[in-house]
């Protein structure tokens, strides 16, 4: 017997990865599948039927009691994924972005004691109510842009209690409100001040005591690290993604952001799930990455703000790799939480098309969470997680630059945004 379906979108353009192996590499970032007039039925938390109406009351029984969404001219997407974000920290950094404005270098701010040292004193002084109510509020910013599954870091102790309050306010968040959040471990994030001077003591506290402590308390799926110039070099962060390996943790990495260090090319020697940012990646790490299964997630949003050159991204299109799209929310760098306003970045500074950088924050970055066998695109079996936009054609999505057309957001089969 059929599946009764409890609730059913009836499109509008219904927009989604095309069939095939995920993630979709170089070429195949092109073709997005669009079904016109089409519909999906969901029953309980997944989907159960996508295609047109005729196909679709075939697959399901519809029952009075299914609720209907006519989302007729209007476009439906997946859930839009947001894997690259520094969600919880205390205080904000809105006196820095005066000095960046008027040319300031960020990390020129970094070395001199503010920026990221600024969040960890502020996050430090925070309450885990508080770290729990200011991340409570941005994900409902993020919710009413379309995202339903968001990464988050720590990184804003860099000592082990301030670094589990930081992880215990996601699992607390998790419990809280709909969008699904996938932990990362980043306590070499920084120099803590008490270790200036003692690089060597600190990493010694990371790979015996806190990253231990860490995968004791099962609060963080994976370990990334900040490798750049001034911050952690690759032999240091070779030897705390080892041990993060040894322990069990997946890993990912801030990459080439400023400087080209070879980040790249340590995701790919290591296997890691992601490598973020990459404006400075060279091209032996473009080829470093093409040969490996790393998933490289660009922040547009980053370059825009900090006014630095963008990932070349159609070099690394032409290299066959499957991009992926994030915010890289935080209080310093990258301020925003709007992930359709860094795909218009995407397609404005990086040469992307619409059909990229919607491929690259749906099925792609669910990949570069380890999720795409049950987020990131619509078909049946998968999590219904769905967006509805008010406009008649997706490409409008990225083209209406930072105007939020959300009109509706369904997390796990359950309406969570109506607008
Ligand atoms: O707080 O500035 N780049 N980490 C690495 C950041 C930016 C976050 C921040
Ligand atoms: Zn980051």
């Amino acid at each position: 017997m059929a599946t009764r379906a409890e609730l059913l979108i009836k499109g509008g353009q219904i927009v989604t990865a095309a069939h095939g192996e995920y993630p979709a590499r170089g070429k195949a970032m092109q073709k997005l599948e669009v079904l016109h007039g089409g519909w999906v039925a969901c029953a309980g938390e997944r989907i159960i039927a996508v295609g047109t109406p005729a196909e679709v009351q075939q697959e399901v029984e519809l029952t009075p009691e299914t609720q209907v969404i006519d989302a007729e001219s209007k476009v439906v997407t997946p859930g839009l994924v947001d894997p690259h974000t520094h969600l919880v920290f205390g205080g904000s950094r809105e006196d820095e972005f005066y000095l960046r404005a008027r040319g300031a270098d960020y990390m020129e701010i970094m070395a001199a004691g503010g920026g990221i040292l600024s969040s960890v004193r502020a996050t430090r002084a925070a309450s885990l109510d508080e770290l729990v109510d200011a991340g409570r509020q941005r994900l409902s910013w993020m919710l009413r842009q379309g995202v339903t599954t968001v990464e988050c870091k720590s990184g804003y102790g860099l000592d082990l209690e301030t670094e589990l309050k930081q992880l215990e306010a996601v699992r607390i968040l998790q419990g809280q409100q709909p969008v699904e959040l996938v932990p990362t471990f980043l306590g070499a994030h920084a120099w803590p001040p008490e270790y200036q001077g003692d690089q060597e003591g600190y990493l010694k506290f990371l790979l015996d005591t806190v990253l231990p402590a860490v995968k004791e308390q099962g609060i963080a799926e994976y370990v990334d690290v900040f490798t750049e110039k001034g911050v952690f070099s690759v032999e240091q962060s070779r030897r705390i993604f080892q041990r993060a390996q040894e322990l069990g943790f997946k890993l990912r990495i801030h990459a080439d952001e400023m400087h080209t260090l070879g980040g790249a090319e340590l995701a790919a020697e290591m296997g890691m799930a992601s490598a973020d940012h990459l404006l400075m990646v060279s091209d032996e790490g473009i080829e470093a990455l093409a040969s490996s299964e790393v998933v490289p997630v660009l922040l547009p949003g980053t370059a825009f703000s900090l006014r630095k050159p963008y990932a070349p991204a159609r070099k690394m299109l032409e290299a066959g790799l499957p991009l992926a799209l994030a915010t890289d929310f935080n209080p310093g760098s990258c301020p925003t939480a709007n992930l359709t306003l860094v795909m218009s970045l995407a397609c404005l500074y990086m040469g992307m098309t619409p059909e990229e950088v919607f491929n690259a924050v749906t099925i792609n970055a669910a990949h570069a969470l380890g999720r795409s066998d049950r987020v990131g695109s619509l078909e049946p079996g998968k999590q219904a997680d769905l967006v509805i936009f008010a406009v008649d054609d997706y490409k409008k999505v990225p083209y209406y630059i930072g105007v939020n057309l959300v009109e509706t957001v369904v997390k796990a089969g359950r309406v969570v945004v109506s607008n």
